[in-house]
């Protein structure tokens, strides 16, 4: 297995580069409209091409989106095949390396500094999805510290840009939230940047289910090979990538809250509009002739982002209390967060059952187990399907869960409850959900030939390019060859 990346993915701009000189950009005549059009566009490309929008809305800076929208392109950016993409994620999250920091006049992402400005009118921020509350950051890395201990966090949060100096940001209660609580608790502002622009591996790193305190821009070292550049906010102690695109620095307001949403989210469905915490903006700091980037939300580059980083953790926990798992995927009919299959080496007939309890509890979003025997391909849906028809019986192998934590995104965990007055539950009842788990392993031990999946001797190995005879036409009314 490959340890270092290949430098192109550590760049942005190189990354853009091998992608368009391999056919996989597509690049839209200007003009654009920022208001569904880009979105549309990119949603149509989404998994085939990644896409770059020159001067869109009539702004100099341009868009690109979906760099990161298919398994194997992630797997190139990594500098492994996608067998090895999750343990090479998981090996960089076990090993951070530490950044390096340098000093403000070799950092690219500070080259303009803007103080005072709209972000509306400084960057071309695109609104998404048909009701969509305004336009929207959706591939921002928020960057914080720990008020405690200094550690930094990095995670994506979606951002509504609805006013001059104020941004309504959605946070989850994970690392940033918890900072944001430690502040709050103190009466102070947490200061943040929002990094817009990265490059695909420091993208990545950001959706890693890492330790509290764990600075996931170390993450971003390991998978490059080296530390990453970082330099310090300009009006805060915010490390960030040196090389990223723009910066937004800011401060979270403690106490202050403002409408946010509705909002199209990976699920597919609208969130509520609610009361969301509100980002003050300070500067916004950006390269020469940057570019902008946009993850369209519930497209391949929004699922993929969080569910390779997920799996990898996911395996890693299972592994832990069961050597004989596999492998594990999310699979994209589940939004890359709800559905897990797991492939294992079954030894004994009651092992399946605790592997999926185990899932349950791995993360709170997981909503389906299905349990595969290592003759299964964890990674096609097809086949997984195929298992659950021959393999599995509801009376016998099915675990149901009631009333756990769950998404809260899931529109099915709202049915029967009272809508309050912006159109959401109270928190503390928001994504209660059933779990169910499906045991589709064969028995350990069967009759004869019952569980001998069908094969032909030679299928995998025949070698079709020298069989084939490409020149050779056939007389359909002599039936001979001719060539
Ligand atoms: C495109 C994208 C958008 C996301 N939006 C949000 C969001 O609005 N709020 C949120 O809490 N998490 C969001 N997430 C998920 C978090 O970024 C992710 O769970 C992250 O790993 C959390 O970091 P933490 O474990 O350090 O808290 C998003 C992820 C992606 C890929
Ligand atoms: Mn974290």
């Amino acid at each position: 297995m490959t340890t270092s990346a290949p430098a192109l993915s550590t760049d942005l701009r190189r990354w853009l580069a091998h992608l368009s000189d391999t056919g996989r950009l597509a690049v839209i005549r200007e003009g654009v409209k920022l208001e569904h059009q880009l979105a549309a566009i990119a949603k149509r490309l989404d998994g085939r091409q990644a896409v770059y929008f020159p001067r869109p809305g009539g702004h100099d800076m341009p868009v690109v989106s979906g760099f990161m929208s298919r398994r194997g392109w992630i797997a190139e950016a990594m500098g492994v095949t996608e067998s090895q993409l999750l343990q090479r994620f998981r090996q960089a999250a076990e090993n951070p390396l530490p950044w390096r920091e340098v000093p403000t006049g070799e950092a690219l992402c500070q080259q303009v500094v803007q103080k005072g400005v709209d972000p509306r009118e400084v960057l071309p921020i695109p609104t998404h999805s048909e009701h969509d509350n305004g336009p929207y950051i959706t591939a921002g890395l928020v960057i914080a510290r720990n008020p405690k201990t200094g550690a930094q966090n990095v995670s994506i949060n979606r951002i509504q840009v609805h006013s001059k100096e104020r941004m309504a940001i959605l946070m989850l209660p994970r690392h940033l939230w918890a900072f944001y609580k430690e502040a709050e608790a103190r009466q102070q502002p947490l200061d943040v940047a929002v990094v817009i622009g990265v490059d695909p591996l420091t993208l990545l790193a950001s959706q890693a289910i890492a330790p509290l305190d764990c600075d996931e821009l170390e993450i971003a070292g390991a998978l490059h090979g080296a530390p990453l550049r970082v330099v310090k906010c300009l009006t805060n102690d915010v490390r960030v990538p040196a090389d990223a695109e723009v910066v937004i620095e800011g401060r979270i307001l403690p106490g202050v809250k403002e409408l946010e949403g509705p909002f199209g989210e990976f699920p597919k469905y609208y969130s509520a509009r609610e009361h969301r915490e509100v980002i003050q903006v300070d500067a916004i700091t950006h390269r020469r002739d940057p570019v902008f980037h946009t993850i369209v939300p519930a497209e391949m580059e929004h699922l993929l982002l969080g569910s390779i980083p997920r799996e990898a953790t996911l395996l890693a926990h299972l592994q832990r209390s069961f050597p004989n798992v596999l492998d594990v995927h999310l699979s994209v009919g589940g939004v890359g967060r709800y559905h897990l299959f797991v492939k294992i080496r079954k030894t004994h007939e009651g092992q399946p059952k605790n592997v999926i309890c185990a899932a349950f509890g791995a993360h709170y979003d997981i909503k389906q187990v299905v349990v595969v025997d290592d003759d299964v391909e964890v990674h096609d849906p097809l086949q997984v399907e195929w298992a659950v028809a021959t393999r599995f019986q509801a009376d016998r192998d099915l675990v149901v869960i009631a009333g756990a934590q769950g998404s809260v995104l899931d529109p099915s965990t709202t049915v029967g409850q009272e809508f309050g007055e912006n159109s959401a539950p109270p928190s503390h009842v928001q994504g209660i959900s059933a779990k169910m788990g499906l045991d589709a392993t064969k028995p350990v031990v069967y009759h004869e030939h019952v569980f001998t999946k069908v094969r032909v001797p030679g299928e995998d190995t025949e070698d079709l390019d020298a069989l084939i005879d490409t020149s050779a036409r056939v007389n359909f009314e002599t039936g001979k060859v001719q060539r």
